[in-house]
C-alpha cells in the first residue's frame, strides 16, 4: 500500500527526485467489473507513457475493506487511488450532495453532460481539503430497488421494508421518506444479509445486482431509477504532492482517457446484466416514478442547505432535458 510512498525514488544527483512506483487502488467490485477494468486500463496507459516508471495495481473485490474505510485510508496516504461511490464522499464534502440527490438527473446522458462540464471539475476540486484529489467520474447507471417480499409499484409497497443503503445520511433519509426502514451496511455484506433475512432488500444498478449475486436471493426488481449518481475516482493528496507536475498531468490525462473506455464497457455491461436478469426467475416491474420523486422534495430541502449547493442543483437541472 502507499505504493508510490513506499517505492524508492529513483533520481540523479542534483536533479529533482523522480518518484517511481506502482500506485495502489481499491475497488469494492470484482476484477471483471467496468470500474476495475477502467482503472487497470488507466494504469496500462500510465505505464506505456512513462516507460513503466508508473503503473497501477487494483485491489478488487473489496479486499482492502469497505468504501468508508478505504476512503479514510486514502485520505491519509495509506492507499494511492480509490474508486468509490459518491455516498461515502457525501458525508465529508457537501458539494458532492447535489450529484447524489434522488431524481436530480433525468437520464444517463444528462448525468454525463453534467460531469463532463466544468461542474464536474468543481465537484472533483471540492475534495482537496479532505486529503483527496478528484480525478474523474465514472458511470454507475440507474439504481433501482429490489427485495425479497413483493414488487414495488407505488411508494406504499415500500412501507415496512428493511432496505440496505450505503453509509450515507442522504440515502438513509431517501429510503425513510419513501416509507421503508433504511439499514446502512457495507456493500460486501449485502448478499449475506439478504440471504439470512436480516434485510428485505436493497437498491443498486443492473450490473451490481448481477455481479454481487443479489438477484439469486432477491427476486423482485422494480425499475424506480431513483438515483443516477456517478462514481468517483480519487487519488490521495499525499501521493499527489509527491508527484512531479509532469507526472500529475500524466495521471490526470490517463484518468480522463479511461472515461470513454469505461463508458463503452459500462453500456455493454448494463445490457449483459439486464439480459441475465430477464432470463432468470427475477420478476422485473416498471414503475411510474412521479409519486416517488414527489416524496423526495423534503429530502432535497433537508440536504441542500447552502447557497453553493443550491446553485449547483440549479445548474444541474438547467442541463437536463426538462422532463
Ligand atoms: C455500486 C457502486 C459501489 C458501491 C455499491 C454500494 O453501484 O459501484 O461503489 O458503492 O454500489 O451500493 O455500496
Amino acid at each position: 500500500m502507499g505504493g508510490i510512498a513506499a517505492s524508492a525514488a529513483a533520481f540523479l544527483p542534483g536533479c529533482k527526485p523522480q518518484l517511481a512506483g506502482v500506485l495502489t487502488s481499491s475497488d469494492t467490485h470484482p476484477a471483471d467489473y467496468p470500474t476495475v477494468q477502467a482503472v487497470e486500463y488507466m494504469g496500462k496507459l500510465l505505464a506505456e507513457r512513462t516507460g513503466g516508471r508508473l503503473g497501477i495495481k487494483v485491489y478488487a473485490g473489496g479486499q482492502l475493506g469497505s468504501e468508508t474505510d478505504t476512503l479514510e485510508i486514502t485520505s491519509f496516504g495509506g492507499l494511492d487511488l480509490n474508486r468509490i461511490n459518491l455516498a461515502p464522499l457525501n458525508s465529508i464534502e457537501p458539494a458532492t450532495l447535489p450529484f447524489a440527490l434522488p431524481f436530480v438527473f433525468d437520464s444517463v446522458a444528462h448525468m454525463r453532460r453534467v460531469v463532463d462540464s466544468e461542474l464536474g471539475d468543481e465537484v472533483l476540486a471540492s475534495l482537496e481539503p479532505h486529503g483527496l484529489v478528484g480525478l474523474v467520474f465514472y458511470d454507475s447507471g440507474a439504481r433501482h430497488f429490489y427485495n425479497t417480499k413483493r414488487p414495488i409499484v407505488t411508494p406504499a409497497d415500500m412501507v415496512g421494508l428493511k432496505l440496505r443503503v450505503p453509509a450515507s445520511d442522504l440515502y438513509v433519509a431517501m429510503v425513510n421518506a419513501l416509507g421503508a426502514n433504511a439499514v446502512p451496511i457495507p456493500f460486501g455484506e449485502v448478499y449475506q444479509a439478504l440471504a439470512q433475512g436480516v434485510i428485505d432488500g436493497a437498491e443498486n444498478n443492473w450490473p451490481s445486482f448481477v455481479s454481487a449475486r443479489h438477484y439469486e436471493v432477491a427476486p423482485y426488481f422494480s425499475l424506480t431509477a431513483h438515483l443516477l449518481t456517478p462514481e468517483a475516482l480519487v487519488i490521495s493528496k499525499e501521493t499527489w504532492d509527491q508527484l512531479s507536475p509532469d507526472d500529475r498531468a500524466l495521471v490526470r490525462l490517463a484518468a480522463r482517457d479511461s472515461v470513454p473506455f469505461m463508458r463503452r464497457l459500462w453500456d455493454a455491461r448494463v445490457e449483459e446484466a439486464r439480459a441475465t436478469i430477464i432470463a432468470s426467475e427475477v420478476l422485473v416491474n416498471s414503475v411510474d416514478t412521479d409519486p416517488f420523486a414527489a416524496l423526495m422534495r423534503p429530502v432535497w430541502d433537508e440536504f441542500i442547505t447552502t447557497p453553493q449547493q443550491a446553485a449547483l442543483v440549479e445548474r444541474i437541472l438547467e442541463m437536463g432535458s426538462g422532463r
